[in-house]
């Protein structure tokens, strides 16, 4: 069944809110759990609901999401008529990338149209989260619904960042606001709104209809949840679909990890001793390009001084020598020295904490040194003070390939 549906990952947002991790890649390129991308999410969603024909759609900044896509996600079979294809916007002359969501795929219809899929699933390429499209795409076709929307219920004050949908008792949808500033609550909950995650099942024969017509309107933004889902509510069946979680947890997990506070959280969610997402389950595995690395070493080093790493994620050619990691994760390639202590932080690929060096509350970019000594995240004014970024809820953000040596003393 899946054959006939074309899976459209948009993988465009500017990321502003996670600078300076999104300094020099785009946001579903940046690391995350160590050895992953965020896109690395919704793309193992992808194959392992057996979507296989996947299109990208980046805009900013996509060097180092189209290296990522290249290195872990061509195992596919293009024979079988398989492909994960990476098509950023048509380089005109002046600004014109893609105006907004629903632009970026009408400027790719030709590409989707030569596949003759019957149906078209357009994701986000920023969510971290577990679900089987399939099934979503299953109750659409049965339902003989022309868009069905992916939902969840979220606390009331979240709801004005997404787009807000009223449904009947047969879950078909009769009104969608984009990011209201008063969103009305679920009947029955007083305190929860149902939520769009921003996931779309369309008849792709319909898609294309609203596309060309959208692009004609004058004044439209060509963003799906602003010009294309209110206006078809009137004319086309619409309806929601209630997240399914794969992950096999009490509570639903989905997360945007738009901002640095939401990104470090759901890094932090993968250590907990019962990990909110887990990573460790077999029937849903995520799917990455790795390195061949050596595998992690501790050291108990000169001195006497045990090198260990507690409650903590530490990934391949990684060495812990003399060094103690705390509820922390160490992406490949990570270098704690002895006397150095890391606590609640995550460190990028070939990171290296010098000897007495203290890293608390951080988020530390790849390569980055840290001098023998120096303290990161134990006093956020400070490192302000430095010119460093700290998140509104205290989280010191190192950014890529930065010279830290200045403030060693
Ligand atoms: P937002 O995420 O705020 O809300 P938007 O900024 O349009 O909406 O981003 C949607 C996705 O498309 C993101 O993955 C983004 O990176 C990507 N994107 C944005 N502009 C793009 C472009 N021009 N080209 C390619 N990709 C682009 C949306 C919906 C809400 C819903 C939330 C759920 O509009 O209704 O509630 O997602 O997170
Ligand atoms: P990531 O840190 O996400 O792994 P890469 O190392 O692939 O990313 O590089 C990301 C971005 O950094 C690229 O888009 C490029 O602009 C910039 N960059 C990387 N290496 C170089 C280089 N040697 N010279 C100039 N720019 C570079």
């Amino acid at each position: 069944m899946m054959k006939d549906v074309i899976a459209i990952v948009l993988a465009g947002g500017k990321g502003t809110r996670l600078e300076p991790l999104t300094r020099d890649r785009a946001k579903p390129a940046v690391p995350f759990g160590g050895v992953y991308r965020i896109i690395d999410f919704t793309l193992s969603n992808c194959i392992n609901s057996d979507l296989r024909k996947i299109l990208i759609l980046p805009q900013y900044k996509s060097f180092s999401l189209n290296r990522h896509i290249d290195q872990a996600w061509k195992f596919l079979t293009p024979n079988l008529g398989e492909f994960v294809e990476v098509l950023p916007p048509e380089q005109r002359i002046g600004e014109a990338w893609y105006a907004g969501t629903a632009d970026a795929i009408y400027q790719n219809i030709f590409r989707i149209e030569r596949e003759q899929s019957r149906d078209t699933i357009i994701l986000a390429g920023d969510h971290i989260y577990k679900m089987n499209y399939a099934a979503m795409i299953a109750e659409h076709r049965r339902r003989d619904a022309d868009l069905t929307i992916a939902c969840l219920p979220v606390p009331r004050p979240e709801a004005r960042h997404f787009g807000v949908m009223y449904v009947d008792d047969h879950q078909r949808v009769y009104d969608f606001r984009e990011k209201p500033a008063e969103p009305d609550p679920m009947p029955g909950h007083p305190d929860l709104a149902l939520a769009s995650m921003g996931i779309y099942v369309f008849k792709t024969r319909v898609m294309f209809e609203l596309l060309l017509e959208d692009a004609q309107r004058s004044g439209s933004r060509h963003d799906f949840g602003k010009d294309i889902i209110p206006p078809m509510l009137a004319t086309h069946r619409v309806f929601a679909y209630p997240f399914r979680d794969e992950n096999r947890k009490a509570a639903a997990y989905w997360r945007d990890v738009g901002t640095l506070d939401a990104f470090y959280q759901a890094n932090m969610d993968l250590i907990q001793l019962d990990p909110f997402l887990n990573l460790y389950d077999p029937s849903w595995p995520i799917h990455t390009y790795q390195p061949s690395l050596p595998p992690p070493k501790f050291v108990h080093a000169e001195g006497n001084r045990v090198g260990a790493a507690y409650n903590s994620i530490v990934c391949n050619g990684s060495i812990v020598s003399g060094g103690q990691v705390h509820r922390s994760l160490l992406s490949p390639g990570v270098r704690i020295n002895s006397f150095a202590t890391v606590e609640d932080s995550i460190l990028f690929e070939g990171v290296e904490v010098g000897r007495h060096a203290r890293v608390r509350n951080a988020i530390i970019d790849k390569h980055v040194r840290i001098p023998p000594g120096l303290e990161i995240g134990t006093d956020p004014a400070l490192d302000r003070s430095r010119g460093l970024t700290v998140s509104e809820g205290g989280i010191t953000v190192v950014p890529k390939d930065e010279d830290l040596g200045r403030f060693a003393s």
